[in-house]
């Protein structure tokens, strides 16, 4: 029917001269359901929402008014209010006050985004980058650096186009690897009985993956569990990567968002570069600067030398020319205002604390709450687990009653993305899930 109205209202907004001249039986009835018969989509299936993007869709559009969005990782203040960090603000000031002109960048984007992009996640002093061994491009946020480097890998990686992402992991990995050419496959990551690391297999998959496979890792803050590796774990994981050549694709969607310290949270990478491991990093700068719709991202690879660099470099290009010519500026050009200044830059990590901590307290009162109401479940996971997200352990059959009596909208698995609860809604959340657990 709505294509009917469609093909109609297209009809009648046809140039009158077009309308006259139209054979009659165009516009006859009959003629318009043999149209729509025809139309080249008519075999196109309805295709499911999106596991996280289509909650918010759901949420927006029930009435209910203690609703609860707890599906996309976006940060909130205690108000339930999208955060424009004060850091962003100040660099964007100053970025319209010098009324830069909108000529394009280059294919690999803004040349001080990218140097200093490169410094927050392998740190300013790193060998590799003082040595001038990492490529660097810009990207669409993070999923765009995923995808650059699915790509980069499937046409270019020497010896394998499968890659091993973790179960659970973001949602959304498997499309974005599938759809670069790569064969995805699970390796073992989270133990479910006793809401943890299940190190010992990630380790024994790790060593019976082929040699030279591609694994990817979450540089910090799991999504969805919540759960890292220690340090001391990193380097066994570490160690079994070497033995076996394996190339390491690091995703870091949260630096500075699992501990609160950006230094801290890019330890995995950082160990892994002076480790002497062959590896790629994928970054985005949505949660940490809030600059979710900016796409601000990017994508680098720690390669031998300045000459292999090059060669490299000029195949990226190759890569990213065809799929969107060059990067957004603007976003870039925040990111870069606020690593490049250093008080801007300090005060932007002590707000990236801030967001860090406000999550934190809010699921220690998240639990309190649990418990006061009298649960008896164990839900020490909450506080244990880090970064935005926690892995609540609820059914889907759960999950659905508190979406459908309760509108707490969370993902199907259970993840509640905790920088949604405030110190309003926290009571209300708790109620609903203690009785969905009771
Ligand atoms: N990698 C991981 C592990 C992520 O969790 C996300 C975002 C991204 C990459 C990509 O983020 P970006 O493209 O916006 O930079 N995950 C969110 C949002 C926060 C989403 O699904 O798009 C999530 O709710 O899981």
């Amino acid at each position: 029917m709505a294509s009917l109205l469609l093909r109609r209202s297209a009809a009648l907004s046809r140039p009158v001269a077009a309308r006259a001249l139209a054979p009659r039986w165009r516009t006859a009835p009959i003629a318009c359901t043999a149209l729509r018969a025809s139309s080249v989509w008519a075999k196109v299936p309805q295709g499911p929402p999106d596991a996280i993007l289509g909650i918010t869709e759901a949420y927006k559009a029930d009435k209910f008014t203690e609703k609860i969005n707890l599906g996309v990782g976006a940060y909130r203040d205690d108000a339930g209010k999208p955060y424009v960090l004060p850091s962003v603000k100040e660099a964007e000031l100053r970025l319209v006050q010098q009324f830069l002109d909108k000529e394009y960048a280059g294919i690999t984007g803004v040349p001080a985004f990218t140097k200093l992009a490169a410094e927050l996640a392998y740190s300013p002093g790193s060998a590799a980058l003082k040595e001038d061994r990492v490529v660097i491009t810009q990207s669409i946020s993070g999923t765009g650096a995923l995808r650059i480097g699915g790509e980069f890998l499937a046409k270019w990686y020497p010896y394998a186009k499968t890659i091993y992402i973790p179960t659970p992991s973001w949602a959304n990995h498997t499309a974005v690897f599938k759809d670069s050419g790569l064969e995805v496959k699970p390796y073992r990551y989270y133990d479910k009985t006793n809401i943890s690391l299940d190190l010992a297999g990630l380790l024994e998959d790790l060593s019976l993956a082929p040699e030279n496979s591609i694994i990817l890792l979450h540089a910090c803050a799991h999504n969805p569990t919540g759960v890292d590796p220690t340090p001391e774990q990193w380097q066994q994981i570490s160690e079994v990567i070497k033995k076996k050549n394996h190339f390491s694709f690091f995703d870091m969607a949260y630096q500075g968002f699992a501990s609160g310290n950006a230094d801290k949270d890019a330890y995995a990478l950082r160990y892994f570069v002076e480790q002497g491991h062959q590896l790629c990093l994928a970054q985005s700068f949505a949660k940490n600067m809030g600059l979710y719709g900016e796409r601000v991202g990017a994508y680098s690879l720690v390669v031998d030398s300045p000459e292999e660099k090059k060669r490299v470099e000029s195949q990226v290009k190759i890569v990213v020319r065809p799929m969107y010519s060059n990067p957004p500026v603007h976003g870039a050009r925040i990111a870069a205002e606020i690593l490049g200044d250093e008080k801007l830059h300090a005060q932007w990590l002590a707000e990236v604390k801030g967001m860090a901590e406000r999550i934190i307290s809010m699921r220690s009162l998240l639990k309190e709450k649990l418990e006061a109401l009298g649960s008896t479940r164990d839900w020490s996971h909450i506080t244990s687990q880090i970064g935005m997200f926690c892995y609540t352990g609820l059914t889907p059959e759960q999950v659905k009653t508190l979406r459908e009596q309760y509108s707490v909208y969370m993902t199907g698995d259970g993840r509640i993305s905790v920088a949604g609860i405030t110190s309003k809604n926290v009571s209300y959340l708790a109620e609903s899930i203690y009785a969905v657990t009771k």
